[in-house]
């Protein structure tokens, strides 16, 4: 009787969930466009990647299948199957079905990783025409069925497995997006990404439309992904810069390298999520290289200027990440990482790093220096013609 009772509870907090995620997808990822398409994907992936992190997998493979759907595919633990003790169900369907419930319930490890809006696969599969789960575990293949979020099947045994393992393979549903049709580049691009910022980890892609594949591992991490930028440019010093410090759960890695053109290229992430628009680790990040550059510049009696931020960022390639346990996103496009503490860490932490560094690398130090007094004397002698052609008008206007 109670045991009834529960279940039936719970059904129908799924089908209010499904119909509330539904009714505004938006709400859970951003839009409807191509970004929000794709943004399915790195839900899915974040679960993978989250479980690689916690050092239970080590490879994760996506196939962008002919027919449109995708699966995601990695070796980690494989999703619980036994009976969820309060929900009344199979924890994987307890995990694909109930907003927030998705790789975000207690792993007992260090979780960093998190879609952008961290709600988890249970999003994907209420906005996908169908979804399949097939999880690995206990020396059994277990598979279920869903369509728009519902299960369609029980979670049923289909075989014998030897590994573990998590495979969701999904058809985001024509209702809910403007387009279902997946970008091989914008996947690429993304997993690229992210195996740059979790070094080690095996990402392998494949498009089975014309059979190619990518496979994307990183040693260096950041260090590779500068690189990768820079790859095209002529760099002023040879080797990246790194720095790699972590405190009270608080993981900031920064890697930067110039290059001899003007453009800033200084890339921030949180828990691998790419802050557009910045925020306090982007603010800390920048005001340190400020400081260091103008202290050095003092402390050597090089110039006299007070260099600005602008100034010391032209043909500047870097990358900021952070990994955090609680992080704040704000801003227009939810891309702005708003924990306040991280503004004096990043600040104070890379401050400290650079002053050593600029004293042990002078050579390169003198490098960035003069890089950043051409592009001080630039601006400075652009605003000077500015002004002259603005005072040659008046008078002309006048006389
Ligand atoms: C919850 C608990 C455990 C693993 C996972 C979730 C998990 C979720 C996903 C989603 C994609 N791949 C995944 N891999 C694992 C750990 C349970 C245990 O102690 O074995």
């Amino acid at each position: 009787m109670e045991k009834s009772e529960g279940y039936k509870a719970a059904s129908i907090t799924v089908l209010k969930n499904l119909e509330a995620v539904r009714k505004r997808p938006s709400m859970y990822i951003g839009d409807i466009s191509t970004r929000g398409l794709h943004h399915l994907i790195d839900e899915v992936v974040d679960n993978s990647v989250d479980e690689a992190l916690g050092g239970f997998c080590t490879e994760i493979k996506l196939i962008l299948h002919k027919n449109g759907s995708v699966s995601v595919i990695d070796n980690g633990r494989g999703i619980p199957v036994d009976m969820h003790p309060t929900e009344k169900r199979s924890a994987v369907e307890v995990v694909m079905t109930m907003l927030h419930a998705g790789g975000k319930f207690d792993k007992g490890v260090y979780k960093v990783s998190g879609g952008l809006h961290g709600v988890g696969v249970s999003v994907v599969n209420a906005l996908s025409e169908w979804l399949e789960v097939e999880v690995k575990r206990d020396g059994k293949v277990h598979v279920q069925r869903y369509e728009k979020g519902i299960p369609v099947t029980p979670v049923e045994v289909k075989g014998e497995a030897k590994d573990t393992g998590t495979a969701v393979t999904f058809f985001p549903d024509k209702e809910i997006f403007e387009s279902t049709i997946f970008s091989f580049d914008i996947i690429t691009k993304r997993l690229r990404e992210l195996a740059f910022l979790n070094k080690g980890v095996k990402i392998v892609a494949v498009n089975e439309n014309d059979g190619s594949e990518r496979v994307f591992q990183s040693e260096g991490g950041v260090i590779n992904f500068v690189e990768y930028l820079n790859r095209n440019k002529n760099v002023i010093h040879p080797k990246v810069i790194y720095q790699n410090k972590e405190a009270d759960s608080t993981q900031v890695e920064i890697a930067l390298q110039y290059n001899d053109g003007y453009l800033e290229s200084v890339f921030s992430f949180c828990n691998n999520v790419n802050t557009v628009e910045g925020g306090t680790h982007y603010s800390g990040f920048s005001t340190a290289l400020t400081r260091a550059v103008n202290d050095y510049i003092k402390k050597n009696k090089l110039e006299e200027i007070r260099l600005s931020g602008a100034d010391v960022k032209e043909g500047l390639t870097a990358i900021i990440s952070v990994k955090i346990p609680d992080p704040q996103f704000e801003g227009q496009t939810k891309t702005k990482l708003g924990n306040s503490k991280l503004k004096g860490l990043v600040d104070s932490w890379f401050y400290d790093f650079l002053l050593t560094f600029f004293e042990e690398n002078p050579s390169v130090a003198k490098a960035i220096v003069n890089k950043s007094l051409l592009s001080a004397r630039a601006r400075e002698a652009a605003r000077k013609a500015r002004e002259l052609t603005r005072r040659k008008s008046v008078l002309g206007s006048t006389s």
